[in-house]
This record gives structure tokens, C-alpha cells and sequence, in this order.
């Protein structure tokens, strides 16, 4: 398959500092099929540069597990972080023991992770620890309801308003069968594009799903996200979502 660059360099610079390994991770991009041979080594990408020699860590959360109250409460946040996200953390430590991705980074994994069985449980936890990190970024309260700047007008040119783009997102999120992510990402131009993806799987799999390309927000409408609050109505929880998203942090993600 022909090699392009996935994303221009200087895109990428300053990404998050969490993620900044991610950035040679995505330089490159082959295309992604979901019915690719299943290899047992990652094929597709060179080796990684960065080799990883502490196990994976559950990041402590950047605000206090009520912060976001009443828009999504303590308990699902001391749940969904505490319990969730940790067993991904441990799960994850646990899967890569004895593969070729024992001592990759998390941004190494995803962009080599291959839609095989026996990388299964490497990619649902792998995605699990990343959207979980990125997730709780993207939120706090008091940061304003909508962006400004270059993101602004990005989402404007893409959806024609902030109020269409949010319509646009919130269908996708109900759209989503079962457990899954709604992703607002920016593709190699800077254009926007929103996408969903099934389980933990995100647009930073290049060789698993159909839509590569940066994230800058991501919602998780896995029930566990909401149903201690909001039982089945996913759509009230969506709304409560728009009220703590760190716009802040999202017009950062884009300008890098
Ligand atoms: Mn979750």
C-alpha cells in the first residue's frame, strides 16, 4: 500500500504532552481495513522509536470527582475513573506481557493494533486507558459553552454553526449501537469531521478503524458513562456533557 503523510508535522507539534509520543506514532498512515490479514507482529509501521519501561498508570483526574456535578455526578465519576478506567490500566499491563507490544507506548500500540484476535484485549484495553485520558481532559466545569478562535471558525466552515456542529455530534452519540465513542477530529487538513467508533477503538487505530485522524473531543456513550444518573435517556446526558466540555483545552488540540 502507498505510504502519505498522515498529518503535517506541524500539526502535531505541542499535541498534549500526555499523548506527545503519539505524534511519531501517526507520522505515517496505511490504509485501514477491518478484514486485513491477521498478522502476528505489527507489519505495517517501523519499529517504534520510543520503547516504554514502566508499566501503564492510571492518571489521577485534573479536577476532584464532583467538579463536574450536577451535569455528571461524583459517584459515576469515582466509578468510571476509579474502577473502569483502572482495570483497563491493569488489564492493559497484563496483555502486552509477552507480545511484541510489551514495551511499546500506548500511541506505538494504537497505531500499530490490528483487527486479530490474539490483539484483542491489547486493543479494547489500550483504547480504554487513551480515550479515558483524553476524556477526562476534555472536561470541566467553568470553562465557557462554546470556543473561539481558529476552532471556532474550523467548526463553523465544517457544520455551519456551533449549534449545527452540536446537533451533528449528538446525533452521531445517539446513534451509537451499544457501547462506543463519538469523535470530533481534525484530518490532515485541519478540516473537521465527526465519527463514531464501536467498543474502545478511536480514530488513532490506523489499521482498525475506517476514519483515522486527530481527536479533539470525544465523547464515551458506554451506559457506564451515564446510567447511574440518567438511566436510559443517553440524550439528557449528551446535553449535560456540552455543559462540561474544556473548550479551552479542545481549541488547544486544534492549533497544535
Ligand atoms: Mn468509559
Amino acid at each position: 500500500m502507498e505510504k502519505r503523510t498522515f498529518l503535517k508535522t506541524g500539526l502535531f507539534l505541542g499535541f498534549a504532552a500526555a499523548f506527545s509520543p503519539l505524534l511519531e506514532a501517526c507520522k505515517t498512515k496505511k490504509g485501514a481495513t477491518s478484514d486485513a490479514p491477521v498478522p502476528s507482529a505489527p507489519p505495517m509501521l517501523p519499529p517504534p522509536k520510543m520503547k516504554r519501561t514502566e508499566p501503564f498508570i492510571l492518571p489521577a483526574l485534573p479536577y476532584e470527582t464532583g467538579a463536574l456535578e450536577p451535569h455528571i455526578d461524583k459517584m459515576t465519576m469515582e466509578i468510571h475513573h476509579g474502577k473502569h478506567h483502572a482495570s483497563y490500566v491493569s488489564n492493559i499491563n497484563e496483555a502486552v506481557k509477552g507480545t511484541v507490544y510489551a514495551d511499546y507506548t500506548l500511541e506505538d500500540i494504537l497505531a500499530r493494533i490490528t483487527t486479530s484476535d490474539a490483539d484483542k484485549k491489547i486493543r479494547n484495553n489500550a483504547g480504554g486507558h487513551w480515550n479515558h485520558t483524553f476524556f477526562w481532559q476534555s472536561l470541566h466545569s467553568g470553562m465557557g459553552s462554546s470556543p473561539g478562535g481558529p476552532l471556532a471558525n474550523a467548526i463553523d466552515a465544517a457544520f455551519g454553526s456551533f449549534d449545527l456542529f452540536k446537533e451533528t455530534f449528538a446525533g452521531a452519540s445517539k446513534g451509537v449501537f451499544g457501547s462506543g465513542w463519538t469523535w470530533l477530529c481534525k484530518d490532515n487538513d485541519g478540516k473537521l469531521f465527526i465519527t463514531t467508533t464501536p467498543n474502545q477503538d478511536n480514530p488513532l487505530m490506523l489499521q482498525v478503524v475506517k476514519q483515522t485522524g486527530t481527536p479533539l473531543l470525544g465523547l464515551d456513550v458506554w451506559e457506564h458513562a451515564y446510567y447511574l444518573k440518567y438511566q436510559n435517556r443517553r440524550p439528557e446526558y449528551i446535553t449535560a456533557f456540552f455543559n462540561v466540555v474544556n473548550w479551552k483545552e479542545v481549541m488547544m488540540r486544534y492549533e497544535k
